[in-house]
């Protein structure tokens, strides 16, 4: 979109009118004088200045969308993890040089305001982040959607350290007011919850089946705007928040029972109470597949009541939505969708089916067999008894077509079956979203070929036409022209700034790698972004580090398979050498690990390795022989706005996943495009950055899939290489000896050790090697700094693929539009 073309809220407004509305909202919205009026007072007066201008384009968004009817999109999903939305909404609105000379005008500090909101971390990762830049990209890219997803009251933990370990509190976003969201509990939802399912007959004696709930929770939509940039579309993301029915309240009270009365009110109000902090490992709880259902229900009954006109026909349903079902979270929709049209409209099963199979596509984002969610059926019974009816007729139908088309071969229908039998009997809801959707996508290529040829292959021989791949992406406008606006003034010097929208054109940007001038510009850029983020985080974690070291960086939720222990054993191994004089301190490269991650509050391994990582840095921190070369900085609380401040301030990015197990990553696409190298194993989407980037630009190592399937079925024997290979034998033995304990053997040193030499499920050792080698070829590379600027300008020209725009118009021309 070029700016003569594009509606831009800034043409409309002055100044004049902006400081107008603005000390309006200071006075009215917040009751207030300027003169004292508190730094969240004019925070949230800004923000519904900003929010007024959006508001106009939203309701004409939403008036066309009524008048044409077009096919939309409900991306469904139970995370968004947005990120703060003020200074976000000023670039999208072209409102941000206004906004700023205002508030110059009256002696205000724009920046202060962006930095007083508190993020709103409604998700836990890679998945709930791929969810906010879709929604981003769907209006940029100018589709009707809406997202559906929970109001958590209280988002992802606020991790703190205490003594290096792990502490999670409540994180209270919306604590300082809310001004983003648009509640309507006049469209509020009934939703049902457990009891019982009875037949009944109509006159002409046709059978029926009737759920009748005993218990109800209202779920009230929160509406939030999604402005595309600069194109005059603001789309809606509806988040849904769990009320006691009123009904549900009186019934117990009028019976007599105060309390009870108010413990239910606070039963149902605990549905959208909390984010599950887990993340790829899903706790079979209860409450969380209450918070599953609620949203859905509310999502589908919202859109086939509210959103769609009053006599629309459902038999043409496929023609006017596409459900992306984002993982299996909201699988729940399936049977629900049948129960709407079989139970409450009294449609034939068949129809209803027909319809069913064609509105649901599915993403998977998983590769790990922990991580796909089974329901256990007497727990998904007692909740939704209907909805367990429907999924064994699904099932038995499904497993007839599976006997037709491969007849006598019970062992695949086992293995097909939608109900486990095995350990409980379950509901797999990976199968469930498979044998429904009309399309099923990995996230990365390698990623769908895998689920093709290894977790879903028997699906994938059934319906090959339903398995498709979208590589993920990442919204440049968040993650280049918000949070690196030196890099892209430098970059729209060069080549305009068409690419903001139309990332391919990063492109252009090739022949300057070989510019002198323009290598030294980039540098400056970097080295200013390396000093602004050693600025925030001296101040929010009190962490002094060189700005003029290589920052090396890795951040991603704490997991096993994404192998912080690796990293951890690398630096443990330099410092080793150093410290055993095998390694000159004048051939040290000055490096700062930066590590950014929260836990599963369950999860002990990952709480271990946290505070192994922490005593690490406390110790080598301390250590003056190094005269300040190697740094550990591990602020806490990494969450969307510290990765705004890395990110542009990276020179090394770590992807470093056991190969076969990171389904994509998205991080790692942040990385490149704000100009780091990867040192990354050939997993995920790093297998199509490597490609785009060129291997010379790109540090590969390790193991392959292939590598690992065979090393896994030959068998693995971690202690081989803790044997065969002395320096790694050296760093295991460092950490185990209690160096960075303060002598201290026992606890999670020796855990932490232990599984890596006797387990080490993810292969950490035996790529260890192969790890070191690849450090010193960056380090190599970093040594000739006119080189190292190449590869960050070539990875920045290359990485133009990674937009979510370009996943979202293949999500268009492979799943939406098929
Ligand atoms: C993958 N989260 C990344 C990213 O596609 C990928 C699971 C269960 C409950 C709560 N959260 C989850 C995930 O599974 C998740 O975040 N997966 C990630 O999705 C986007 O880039 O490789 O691990």
């Amino acid at each position: 979109m070029n700016d003569t073309t594009a509606p831009s809220a800034a043409r409309e407004h002055t100044v004049e009118s902006f400081t107008r509305e603005f000390l309006r909202e200071v006075n009215f919205g917040q009751g207030v004088d300027l003169d004292r009026a508190s730094t969240n007072d004019k925070y949230l007066a800004l923000a519904r200045t900003v929010r007024a201008y959006l508001t106009t384009r939203w309701l004409e968004t939403l008036r066309t969308q009524r008048r044409e009817q077009k096919k939309a999109v409900a991306y469904m999903s139970a995370e968004f993890l947005l990120g703060r939305q003020l200074e976000n909404n000023l670039l999208a609105t072209d409102l941000g040089e206004i906004a700023r000379d205002s508030l110059d005008l009256l002696g205000i500090d724009l920046v202060e305001l962006c930095n007083t909101e508190i993020e709103p971390g409604l998700g836990n990762g890679g998945l709930g982040r791929l969810a906010a830049c879709f929604v981003d990209s769907l209006a940029t890219e100018n589709v009707p959607s809406i997202g559906y997803g929970i109001r958590y009251e209280y988002g992802i933990f606020r991790q703190r350290f205490e003594d290096g370990r792990q502490v999670e509190e409540p994180d209270e976003w919306l604590r300082l007011g809310s001004p983003w969201e648009m509640p309507h509990p006049e469209n509020a939802v009934k939703v049902g919850f457990g009891g019982r399912v009875e037949a009944w007959k109509d006159e002409s004696g046709r059978a029926h089946r009737r759920w009748s709930p005993d218990w109800h929770v209202t779920g009230v939509p929160y509406n939030y705007m999604v402005p595309g940039y600069r194109n005059g579309r603001v789309n809606t993301l509806r988040l849904w928040s769990a009320r006691a029915t009123q009904a549900f309240d009186l019934a117990i009270f009028n019976a007599g029972d105060y309390t009870d009365a108010v413990r239910a009110q606070t039963q149902a109000e605990n549905i959208s109470k909390v984010l599950y902090p887990e993340d790829s490992t899903p706790q079979g709880k209860e409450l969380r597949l209450q918070q599953q259902y609620f949203f859905v229900a509310c999502s589908l009954r919202d859109f086939v009541e509210k959103v769609l006109p009053e006599d629309f026909d459902l038999h043409r349903l496929p023609e006017r939505i596409t459900f992306q079902l984002n993982d299996t979270h909201p699988v729940i929709a399936v049977p629900e969708l049948m129960r709407l049209l079989i139970d409450e409209r009294g449609w034939e099963w068949a129809d209803a089916w027909a319809v069913t199979q064609k509105v649901f596509a599915y993403t998977c984002h998983t590769l790990l067999p922990e991580a796909l969610e089974v329901w256990p059926v007497d727990l998904l019974g007692r909740l939704l008894p209907r909805h367990l009816e429907i999924i064994y007729r699904i099932n038995e139908e499904f497993l007839e077509q599976v006997r037709e088309a491969f007849p006598g071969d019970m062992l695949r229908e086992r293995h097909m079956s939608i109900i486990a039998e095995e350990p409980v009997r379950s509901v797999r809801m990976a199968y469930l979203a498979t044998v429904a959707g009309a399309k099923v996508n990995g996230v990365a290529e390698l990623h769908s070929q895998l689920l093709r040829d290894k977790v879903l292959s028997d699906f994938a021989e059934m319906f090959p036409h339903k398995f498709t791949n979208v590589t993920n992406g990442v919204t440049p406008r968040r993650f280049m022209a918000l949070s690196n606006p030196r890099l892209s003034a430098l970059i729209t010097e060069a080549i305009g700034e068409g690419w903001v929208t139309d990332l391919e054109r990063l492109r252009e940007l090739e022949p300057l790698a070989d510019d002198a001038e323009f290598r030294r510009r980039f540098r400056e850029v970097k080295s200013h972004n390396r000093a602004r983020f050693a600025g925030v985080i001296a101040e929010r974690d009190g962490i002094e580090i060189s700005p003029d070291a290589m920052v090396d960086a890795m951040v991603k939720r704490l997991h096993e398979y994404k192998r912080q222990s690796l990293k951890l054993l690398h630096i443990v191994s330099l410092y080793e050498r150093i410290t055993s004089g095998a390694l000159p301190l004048a051939d040290v490269t000055p490096r700062t690990f930066v590590f950014g991650a929260k836990a599963a509050p369950g999860y002990v391994r990952a709480k271990e390795t946290i505070a192994l990582i922490n005593a690490v840095g406390r110790t080598i921190n301390a250590d003056a022989s190094l005269e300040g070369r190697l740094k550990v900085a591990f602020p806490a609380n990494y969450n969307v706005t510290l990765a705004e401040t890395l990110i542009p301030a990276a020179d090394l990015s770590e992807q470093i996943s056991q190969a076969g197990k990171e389904a994509s990553g998205t991080g790692n696409m942040k990385f490149a495009l704000n100009g780091a190298l990867t040192v990354g194993t050939d997993d995920g989407a790093n297998v199509e950055i490597r490609q785009l980037v060129g291997d010379d630009h790109f540090f590969l190592f390790g193991m392959d899939e292939p590598a690992v399937s065979d090393l896994q079925a030959s068998g693995y024997r971690s202690a081989s290489y803790y044997e065969q290979d002395k320096d790694l034998r050296a760093a295991l033995d460092m950490i185990a000896s209690g160096a960075f304990t303060g002598g201290d053997r026992g606890s999670f040193v020796s855990s932490i050790t232990a599984s890596l030499i006797e387990r080490d499920r993810f292969m950490a050792l035996a790529d260890f090697r192969a790890y070191v080698d690849a450090q010193e070829r960056v380090e190599a590379h970093w040594a000739d700094q006119e080189a190292w600027t190449r590869s960050a300008v070539l990875n920045v020209a290359r990485s133009g693929y990674f937009s979510s725009d370009r996943s979202i118009r293949d999500y268009l021309a492979r799943i939406w539009n098929a």
